[in-house]
């Protein structure tokens, strides 16, 4: 059904009396007696049965997006603004003296995602019930999340993320499955939130959980029983998996979601009264990366067990349901289960992939295709290209990596199933919400019809030459860091000067991301102001991350980056013209803010490495001028905005990839060859950095850089300084600077994940 604009005009009228009503039933009191976490409450509950009113899409197809992570950030904004009352709510809590900015900060951040592929699953939600298309997500509930972040000693620390709170958009549903690992049976139930699109019904975000577990298990940091499945089940996303016991935790959840997704899906297509062997027409599954793959075997296996189906039918039916997401070609992402692992959790399962491996031998003698391989492996990411009918990649660049190397065996065997899908950002949340201050200032300047289809920023690009509206954008700009101020003053104790250059670096920790290089950089800016070559205008490295608690180089990255931050930020001969700061916690509600604030953004990965990155999509949206290799979705960006509107430096991705064929890199000719290289990376272990920082850590990463540095950090660093420094120089042609951003934000439209979702609908779904 279409969006219902009388319906929501009528609410708006009756916002207030929801509000009061709402405050007396749930605290007998007047709204504006509340303190901001119970108005909180009363604005979630009406909203929430404002939702529950509201027409479910539905229709005769439905896609199921399963994913391990659905990295969703706050909600109430997102929501208030999807179904049109934002600006009706905030104007009615201003009259009863509450700021709506302040209750948004009393809701906690669902803590059910590691980085991009979460995010983009949650955008992809936001864009799939925006455009009225029936689909819903699947997904574990995760008590404590990934981790949250705490800095001690300089070093990461992980704790529960304890997002969870007696009110919250979940809501316990009365669906309940039994589960089997083997023998041992479990029963999960589900909960709900539900995805409002804009100006549009509502689709479901489907969460498992399992009522016995346990969260006192949870013992010093994030360590805790990782035997006792019953109680550890659906604590955390991704569980340490050093050991076999993680491992074997992390199939159980993987099996948990699969199971409870088939079981769903096929109860709803049994309630259409849908031939099982037609359901490719009455269901599609996208399966997000590996983790959601056992949903094939289990459901090729309760189709021939327990519905009477040949196994033939039953592969022919699931194979024309399944398509599969890569997001990664490392090959750590890539899963590989011992097939012990499998027989101990999910030995139901094992002749099924058995079955599957035989077919797949029969027809392909090349040993690299089959799915368990000759040390007993199961490589999922197999089961997925010969038994789903499309692959798919997220940015150009990175499908054809896949097809032209790392999965080319496959792409011979089946061109047909490749395609790609370069991925986006839901404007609703990555602009109208987080920006609203550019939001209105793009709507004043060429409308609002860029809120429906996001092409239209492009009427901006008749702008470019309008210096009134280039010193507006220029302006929106400083509100948002002078903004950032405050909240990273507040956040971090880190007082930052406004009138700098702001330099972002958000993402997970990691190397191929090269956090290091950037660290480098800034050692080296640091040595030539202590040399007396001050910059023109102070420069601010502001970076964001969690890392791996397993993944030590990673750590030892984030350690460097809060030894660096503690120098500098102290020391009176550079303090006023750079200062670092590594943000605690990084989010989505971080994200939300650093975004707006930034000038330049970094996006700095190994050519090749970064399948595609969604960060750079969102701080194009707002004005940040890229810096970045030509790799994943910057090369998108880069086609787009052009040489004049982008800093683009580094290796590509084809030399890459042949320096890694012929192993002919050798990080310490680099160290050796060049003296800001290696003056740079001695600095590590300078005794101002050990002064401050641990021996073991620093020089551990001082080695890896030298000896080894897998990433290749070394062999762009040259090129990365003097076009960063280019970069810096440009931004005091204020004027010339501003017409870069409004480029940027013009360009932005591509990037939008309607795009995208309108293009998986088109090419794999077929809603
Ligand atoms: C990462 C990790 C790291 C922590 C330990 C467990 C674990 C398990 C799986 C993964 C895979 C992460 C895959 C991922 O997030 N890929 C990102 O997907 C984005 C959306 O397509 C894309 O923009 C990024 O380039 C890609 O890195």
């Amino acid at each position: 059904m279409g969006y219902d604009k009388i319906r929501e005009e009528v609410f708006c009228h009756e916002v207030e009396s929801q509000l009061t009503g709402a405050a007396s039933r749930l605290y007998g009191s007047e709204l504006g007696k509340l303190g901001d976490a119970q108005v909180y409450n009363c604005v979630l509950q009406v909203t929430k049965d404002l939702m529950a009113s509201t027409q479910h899409i539905s229709g005769d197809k439905k896609v199921y997006y399963i994913s391990a992570e659905f990295l969703i950030g706050k909600l109430l904004s997102n929501n208030l603004i999807n179904l049109g009352i934002y600006d009706k709510v905030r104007e009615v809590l201003a009259k009863y003296g509450k700021n709506l900015a302040d209750i948004e900060e009393c809701e906690n951040e669902p803590s059910l995602g590691n980085g991009g592929l979460g995010r983009l699953a949650a955008c992809f939600l936001d864009s799939i019930a925006t455009l009225g298309l029936p689909g819903d997500g699947i997904g574990l509930n995760y008590h404590f999340g990934l981790f949250r972040q705490v800095f001690e000693d300089r070093l990461q620390k992980a704790r529960p993320d304890e997002w969870l709170t007696e009110r919250s958009w979940l809501t316990k549903t009365d669906t309940a499955f039994d589960v089997c690992f083997g023998d041992t049976k479990v029963r999960s139930v589900m909960y709900d939130i539900d995805v409002v699109g804009y100006e549009n019904g509502i689709n479901k975000l489907h969460l498992f959980d399992l009522e016995t577990v346990d969260e006192s298990i949870v013992k010093k940091g994030i360590t805790f029983d990782k035997e006792d499945v019953a109680k550890n089940l659906t604590l955390f996303l991704y569980p340490d998996d050093s050991d076999e016991a993680g491992n074997l935790l992390r199939i159980y959840q993987q099996y948990f979601m699969v199971s409870n997704a088939a079981q769903l899906i096929l109860r709803e297509l049994h309630e259409k009264q849908i031939d099982l062997h037609q359901m490719h027409k009455h269901a599609v599954i996208q399966i997000n990366d590996t983790h959601p793959t056992m949903v094939i075997p289990e459901l090729i296996r309760i189709l021939t067990e327990e519905k009477a189906m040949s196994m033939d039918d039953a592969i022919d039916a699931v194979s024309k349901t399944c398509a599969y997401t890569n997001h990664t070609i490392l090959s750590e992402a890539l899963e590989k289960w011992p097939l012990e692992y499998l027989e101990k959790v999910v030995p139901q399962l094992v002749p099924i992939i058995k079955e599957l491996d035989k077919r797949v031998r029969k027809k392909y003698t090349d040993k690299k295709v089959w799915i368990i391989d000759a040390d007993k492996r199961v490589h999922m990411a197999h089961i997925d290209i010969h038994y789903g009918f499309s692959v798919n990649g997220v940015a150009a660049l990175h499908t054809d990596i896949l097809k032209q190397t790392e999965l080319n065996r496959f792409y011979r065997i089946y061109p047909e199933k490749f395609n790609n899908k370069t991925n986006g950002i839901t404007f609703r949340r990555w602009l109208m919400s987080c920006d609203p201050e550019l939001a209105s200032l793009i709507t004043e300047t060429i409308g609002d019809g860029w809120k429906k289809d996001a092409l239209k920023l492009k009427k901006l690009m008749e702008f470019a030459e309008n210096e009134e509206i280039i010193n507006k954008i220029m302006a929106v700009k400083e509100v948002k860091k002078a903004q950032l101020c405050d909240f990273i003053k507040a956040r971090e104790g880190v007082e930052l000067d406004k009138d700098s250059i702001f330099d972002i670096q958000i993402k997970r920790m990691h190397e191929y991301k090269r956090q290091q290089m950037n660290a480098l950089y800034i050692i080296h800016k640091y040595l030539e102001i202590k040399a007396g070559n001050k910059p023109q205008r102070p420069l601010t490295f502001i970076f964001g991350a969690k890392a791996a608690p397993a993944y030590v180089i990673a750590q030892d990255i984030i350690h460097l980056l809060l030894c660096l931050q503690e120098i500098i930020n102290n020391d009176p001969d550079v303090k006023d013209y750079m200062k670092v700061v590594m943000v605690e916690n990084y989010n989505v509600t971080y994200a939300e803010k650093l975004i707006p604030a930034c000038d330049i953004s970094e996006q700095i990965s190994l050519a090749s490495k970064e399948a595609s990155g969604t960060g750079n999509m969102k701080f194009m949206l707002n004005g940040a001028v890229t810096l970045g290799t030509m790799d994943g979705a910057n090369v998108e960006i880069h086609g787009l905005v052009g040489d004049d509107n982008i800093y683009v430096f580094g290796k590509d991705s084809d030399t890459v990839i042949d320096l890694y064929a012929k192993s002919a890199y050798v990080s310490k000719d680099y160290y050796k060859k060049s003296k800001v290289i290696k003056e740079a990376v001695d600095f590590i272990t300078d005794k101002k950095v050990l002064k401050v920082g641990h021996k073991e850590n620093l020089e551990r990463l001082q080695k890896e850089l030298i000896g080894k540095d897998w990433f290749m950090t070394l062999l762009d660093l040259e090129e990365y300084i003097a076009v960063k420094d280019k970069a810096f120089a440009d931004y005091e042609n204020r004027t010339a600077w501003g017409r870069k951003m409004l480029t940027n934000i013009a360009q932005a439209g591509f990037f939008s994940s309607d795009r995208t979702i309108e293009e998986y609908n088109r090419d794999i779904w077929n809603l």
